[in-house]
């Protein structure tokens, strides 16, 4: 029986078409921010950190390199003069693979041959196919000139790329949110007043109803606190928690991300830190109606998350962010979510920045699946539970799609 249990997970996991909620990709009508090709998979900020602790190589003096050299100067750290041990180096062999590429033999310029860099459907729908993803989600910033600039003038919406309004800028400094929003022609006074918040309500408004997201986002410095009274407070209370239930919107919070610890390493230069989740608490207590998806980036604070969504049901942990994103960490928190929560929150999420990456995230995602599910429900059976193939199906999709479209309304 257990080698037919085995046999049923890994054909569930290998079959099951994911929804990725979370990444930073663009559909091939938003062309100057599509990113895909060996260049753009070599200079993952990921790797980058990597490459240069690796080369003892100053940050600048790497930016200061032309996309093409950064991605052989990566290549060369990573890939020629040390075994890609990491797991974003890790990946780049995964992808290679799964385009018939052996990098020993073929290097960078097959890879380079191998992916195209230029923004494509066909080759979205290649790599769609390979990752065994159906849909993923944006991360859409209407503060983003660029960005803003695609939504104004009416681009497509790929239906495969579902949008996602992500609000960091709103949590941040007055000053700074007065002059991101005086580009896109709204105008703050420094008093943070009744019509300041409301002008900032009608930008959500308009924004909801141009993007129709499925949901509302954003990033949290480990000491976000809720409820606060600083500027920032007062703009999720009366602007951002009422667009929320207005349309029936949920609210992911990515909390314990400490920006620009390392400001030379742009991009790669964020730490993290241990969050204060009784703000979680107290906004999941205080707003039940509110459906709160949550992914912490430390990972000490996995375990408090956990116990919390099992207090409120309106909690649901997704994926693992980031540093956590590792084949050790991501199996100890998904089985302990497993066994606190039951199969009741989102398995996994790429955060893929460059397309290819979906190949190698996913395909890490199953493997932890099949790790995780293969253990448990071997463990049931030899408890006394008949296990069947249909339930196993079921909580597979549960994992990497169902559980997300319901909370979003798409079920
Ligand atoms: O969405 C976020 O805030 C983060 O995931 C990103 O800021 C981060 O740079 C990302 O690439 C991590 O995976
Ligand atoms: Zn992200």
């Amino acid at each position: 029986m257990e080698d037919v249990i085995s046999h049923w997970v890994r054909d569930a996991v290998r079959r099951v078409r994911a929804i990725d909620m979370h990444t930073h990709l663009f559909p091939p009508a938003f062309a100057s921010l599509w990113r895909s090709g060996a260049d753009h998979v070599l200079t993952y900020h990921y790797l980058i950190a990597e490459a240069i602790r690796a080369g003892h190589r100053s940050p600048a003096s790497f930016y200061a390199m032309p996309l093409p050299d950064q991605a052989a100067w990566v290549y060369a750290q990573l890939f020629e003069q040390a075994s890609p041990l990491s797991e974003a180096a890790m990946g780049v062999v995964a992808i290679a693979r799964a385009f018939g590429v052996d990098l020993r033999r073929d290097g960078l310029m097959g890879l380079r041959e191998a992916l195209c860099d230029q923004p494509s459907d066909r080759y979205a729908a290649r790599v769609f196919e390979l990752a065994g993803v159906d849909q993923v989600v944006m991360t859409n910033d209407p503060l983003d000139p660029a960005e803003r600039a695609y939504w104004l003038e009416g681009a497509p919406v790929d239906a495969r790329f579902l949008p996602a309004l992500r609000l960091d800028p709103f949590l941040g400094d007055w000053r700074t949110l007065g002059e991101r929003l005086a580009e896109a022609g709204i105008s703050l006074s420094p008093r943070a007043d009744a019509s300041d918040l409301a002008a900032i309500r009608r930008f959500l408004e308009d924004w909801i109803e141009r993007m129709r997201p499925l949901y509302l986002a954003f990033s949290a410095p480990p000491e976000w606190a809720y409820p606060s009274e600083d500027t920032s407070g007062r703009v999720l209370e009366a602007c951002i928690l009422p667009a929320c239930a207005a349309h029936g919107l949920p609210l992911a919070l990515m909390i314990g991300v400490r920006r620009q610890v390392n400001t030379a390493l742009r991009d790669a230069g964020d730490a993290s830190g241990r969050a204060n989740l009784q703000a979680v608490e107290r906004l999941a207590a205080s707003h039940p109606d509110l459906k709160i998806l949550v992914t912490v980036l430390s990972r000490e604070d996995q375990h408090e998350l956990t116990v919390l969504a099992r207090k409120f049901a309106n909690v649901v942990p997704f994926g693992c962010w980031w540093f956590v994103n590792t084949e050790s960490l991501t199996r100890e928190i998904s089985a302990m979510r497993l066994e606190l929560l039951g199969p009741t929150f989102v398995l996994q999420h790429s955060d893929a920045r460059v397309l290819e990456h979906l190949v190698y995230k996913w395909a890490s995602a199953r493997e932890l699946a099949a790790h995780v599910l293969v253990h448990k429900y071997t463990k049931i059976a030899r408890t006394g539970w008949r296990v069947t193939r249909g339930e196993i199906e079921r909580e597979v999709g549960r994992l990497f799609r169902d559980n997300f479209l319901r909370l979003v309304g798409r079920a």
